[in-house]
């Protein structure tokens, strides 16, 4: 808690090396229920880097009770030899190099933060990035100390015959009380952000892996019994990672075993621990029956990303925490290129691109917008974001766009061989990326300087045989950024022409280029003999939003005919946000939209067969959140108005085309491939439109609800299953509540099923939604310390339902408050999470601004250091 104190802030501009360093590191965690004690020997020497020479060793520290701290084999006094200030030891005069050893009790029982070692349903395990560690033992908590760790684990061998930690196991054995310990090495010196270790009674699904040399690593699975049947999709990701990684980056697997646990109590999605990943079970378990299709591809990216964490983030490691995004962005580009290649590219760009410029866009826009690389923090938590993770990804795309396949393969070759073994800056990157191939990279580093999401404006003129474009660039002021410089943009384009075919640009005939801008304003000209449709932006080729005033023909020739995916999804986007606006503030109705929308969606229906996940892409409407954003002030329940009566008026006018998609694609057996994930993804587009239509009256429900509760009643999978049971529930159909029921007493022994039970109950379009989530925190289910739960039911109210949230009385954010100060006390990672669920105040219609702003401020007074980082940002 803060005390009305204003946090310290950590700033790049202030970062210096480590004074000393800890070459080896020595872990005895003895795991006793209520006394759990960890001595560390650490090996520690000055830093030569640092010229000034401090003679105080100073260790981090957090909820640790210290007992003892030996130097050199002397046991030092309190208060004479050393002293706590605040969280840290201090240790004054210390020797050039020496050993020590410190004994602290700790209480996992009690750490519902869950960071640093915790319990989570009768385990034992650990978060440690980005500053656990320190409440595990007192040690430098920064990731440019890396240490070689020894780790032995001391437990009750009944209760928890699985000890695991980091690198190789090196012995075992039984002691006195029933009670056994095991051994691990980790040969590869590691920043302690990466430590972990795990504690249990779990079951294995093992396999190997044979290396591209030939070595063969033990891969490990654990999960609780109950699960082992779901860790089947996770071991084949992990195997296809492992290839992948090897053939496309040359990074081979390093250690002789690679361990997955799935942990129910998880802040996050998983965490890259060298050696021990471990997992919130909602990114490692799946099983047809239990899981979606969405469910199924988040599990192989989230796989593929923490093995590929392996080389980008544990081999190269980051300097300090303000460079985040260069293990991050560069794991997601990692992870995005895999699933790319594992699916379809064209589906998973545009998925891609839709999650960044529906979610990242947003927070750049807002009041927590923040450079890829920030210049300061209070608490480094807060800066796991989508603009570290995605945007920073966007970066390494745009980069390894400029040096094209085959230089940035020897630019990563060359990054990962000088930076093996060490801890570097985003600088250390981008020179890698510069000395390979010959590029001045000084201006892209902007990228990572400035906040906020570029505009770029481009008109357009054709004149004497020549088509003209004129590109102006602009980025909006951020907090503490009100002027910016001009980027480095690549835009890439191609010219179509009246049938949508595209037009040779230049003497070679190359129809599609790349313009460079570097310039605030640029024009183009290009040779050709008619005025064009521009096709702009290609595969999204930089993290802008683009100005240009299409009109309707040239979006419909773009739909219709473009070859690339984005523009393709762009062009139908366009034209969805251009009715919606219509209705929304252009006094027209729903039903006036119908025959300017119908053709377009008939013909992408029409070919439908070509690539069913695409289809289902672009017959997609915008959220409510992504139309909200494009009208100021914000009138939330105008804008539901608008997209659930566009959803539904086009339900109803194309009903017939509707059934026969949603008959068509039904399946009698499952099928796991990608096709039939295709398939069943369109079938939920078309029951979206027939429900949405039927809960608004507008045909008869009686034919769609029959075909739910026939799909209810003897179901593919989860994502038929799911699906039949929002269309009823969100639409209020016959039968909701009964099969609610039904579906809640089906899955309540599955935690993962039952969350995606509260989510469908908190996301029911309505303000009396916050009625029914108020009960469903009464719900024997709900837990406050079960962070996936939480998210099911508040989160997803906050974020994915806008109609309920901004409910006009203000009963959204009176729960919105209460619950933050709630987990506040519990989880302040989580409430400070959460919390960016309030980030749109500023742009809300007064009214709700008002009682959104004084629910927020009441939290103010009291909140941990987390909450009152992210409510300064909202409410200043
Ligand atoms: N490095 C992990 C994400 C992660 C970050 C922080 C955590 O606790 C605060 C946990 C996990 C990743 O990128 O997957
Ligand atoms: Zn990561």
């Amino acid at each position: 808690m803060r005390d009305g104190q204003p946090n310290p802030v950590t700033r790049l501009a202030d970062y210096q090396p480590p004074a000393f360093l800890v070459p080896d590191t020595r872990l005895d965690v003895d795991l006793r229920d209520g006394e759990t004690r960890v001595t560390a020997h650490l090996k520690l020497e000055r830093n030569p880097a640092r010229a000034d020479r401090p003679d105080e060793l100073v260790l981090d520290g957090d909820h640790l009770d210290l007992r003892s701290v030996v130097l050199d084999g002397r046991e030092l006094a309190p208060g004479d030899d050393y002293r706590l200030e605040g969280p840290r030891l201090i240790i004054p005069g210390v020797p050039e190099a020496f050993s020590l050893t410190t004994e602290v009790r700790i209480e996992p029982e009690k750490n519902t933060a869950l960071e640093g070692l915790y319990r989570s349903n009768g385990m034992y395990c650990t978060q440690c990035e980005a500053e656990g560690f320190r409440r595990i033992t007192f040690f430098p908590d920064r990731p440019d100390v890396l240490s070689r760790f020894t780790t032995t684990i001391h437990a009750d061998k009944g209760a928890y015959p699985l000890l695991l930690s980091n690198g190789n196991p090196v012995d075992a054995g039984d002691e006195a009380d029933g009670r056994h310990f095991a051994t691990w090495e980790d040969p590869f010196p590691k920043p302690c952000y990466l430590f972990a270790l795990v504690a249990g009674d779990l079951a294995c699904l093992a396999d190997t892996f044979t290396t591209a040399s030939g070595r063969d690593v033990a891969l490990r699975l654990y999960a609780e019994h109950r699960d082992l049947d779901k860790l089947d999709h996770a071991m084949d990701s992990l195997k296809r990672s492992m290839a992948w990684d090897e053939k496309v980056f040359g990074r081979e697997y390093d250690l002789d075993i690679f361990q997955i646990v799935a942990v129910s109590h998880f802040n996050m999605g998983a965490m890259e621990n060298k050696g021990l990943n471990i997992f919130n079970t909602s990114c490692v378990l799946a099983h047809p029956a239990t899981t979606t299709d969405a469910g199924f591809e988040r599990v192989e990216s989230v796989v593929a990303h923490e093995y590929f964490h392996n080389w980008s983030g544990n081999r190269v490691t980051c300097r300090d925490w303000f460079q985040l995004s260069l293990k991050e962005g560069f794991t997601v580009f990692r992870d995005q290129e895999f699933s790319s290649d594992m699916n379809s590219r064209a589906v998973v760009r545009v998925e891609n691109v839709d999650f960044l410029v529906n979610h990242q866009f947003p927070e750049d826009q807002g009041p927590m917008a923040h450079p890829v690389r920030p210049a300061e923090y209070q608490k480094i938590d807060n800066f796991y974001t989508l603009t570290v993770y995605e945007k920073g990804a966007e970066i390494v795309r745009m980069q390894s766009q400029l040096l094209g396949a085959e230089d940035f393969r020897r630019a990563t070759d060359l990054y990962f061989e000088r930076f093996d073994g060490q801890a570097v800056t985003c600088d250390d990157f981008v020179a890698c990326m510069e000395q390979v191939s010959g590029l001045d990279l000084a201006q892209f580093k902007r990228w990572y300087a400035q906040a906020g999401t570029p505009v770029l404006t481009v008109e357009d003129e054709y004149v004497d045989g020549e088509y003209r474009l004129t590109f102006e660039q602009h980025t909006p002021p951020t907090p503490g950024q009100p002027d910016k410089a001009p980027l480095m943009v690549p835009v890439k384009l191609a010219l179509l022409d009246g049938e949508g075919r595209a037009l040779p640009l230049d003497d070679q005939g190359r129809k599609e280029t790349v313009v460079i801008l570097r310039e605030a304003r640029e024009t183009r000209a290009f040779p050709v003999p008619a005025r064009p449709t521009p096709s702009l932006l290609r595969g999204f080729s930089a993290p802008v939003s683009l100005r240009y005033d299409f009109d309707e023909r040239q979006l419909n020739t773009l739909l219709a005919h473009d070859s690339d995916g984005f523009c393709r999804w762009d062009a139908a986007q366009r034209l969805y946000f251009a009715a919606l606006a219509r209705v929304v503030d252009g006094g027209e109705t729903p039903a006036d939209q119908v025959a300017r929308l119908t053709p377009v969606i008939e013909q992408v229906i029409a070919r439908a067969d070509e690539d069913p996940a695409q289809a289902a892409l672009l017959l997609t409407l915008p959220t409510e959140n992504a139309v909200g954003d494009r009208h100021t002030p914000l009138h939330p329940q105008r804008v539901h108005a608008a997209v659930s009566g566009l959803r539904a008026t086009l339900g109803e006018a194309l009903a017939d085309a509707w059934w026969r998609l949603a008959e068509g694609l039904r399946e009698s057996d499952y099928q796991g491939d990608g096709a039939a994930m295709g398939r069943r993804r369109l079938r939920q587009v078309a029951l979206g439109y027939l429900a949405a239509a039927a809960g608004a009256g507008q045909v008869d429900p009686e034919p769609l609800v029959a075909h739910l509760s026939d799909t209810l009643a003897a179901p593919t999978c989860m994502t038929e299953e799911l699906g039949a049971l929002r269309a009823l529930v969100h639409n209020r159909l016959p039968g909701h509540d009964a099969a609610l029921k039904a579906f809640g007493e089906r899955w309540k022994d599955e935690p993962l099923v039952m969350d995606q039970w509260f989510g469908v109950q908190a996301t029911v379009p309505g303000a009396d939604t916050v009625d029914r989530a108020e009960a469903l925190l009464a719900h024997p289910a709900f837990e406050w310390t079960l962070p996936n739960r939480v998210r099911a039911v508040i989160a997803t109210l906050v974020n994915a339902n806008p109609s309920a949230f901004h409910a006009p009385d203000g009963s959204g954010y009176r729960l919105f408050a209460r619950a933050l100060k709630k987990l506040d006390g519990i989880n302040p990672q989580i409430a400070a999470r959460l919390a960016n669920g309030g980030a749109r105040l500023k742009r809300l219609e007064p009214g709700l601004a008002q009682q959104l702003g004084d629910a927020l401020r009441d939290l103010r007074p009291g909140a941990s250091a987390n909450l009152a980082e992210v409510l300064d940002r909202i409410l200043d």
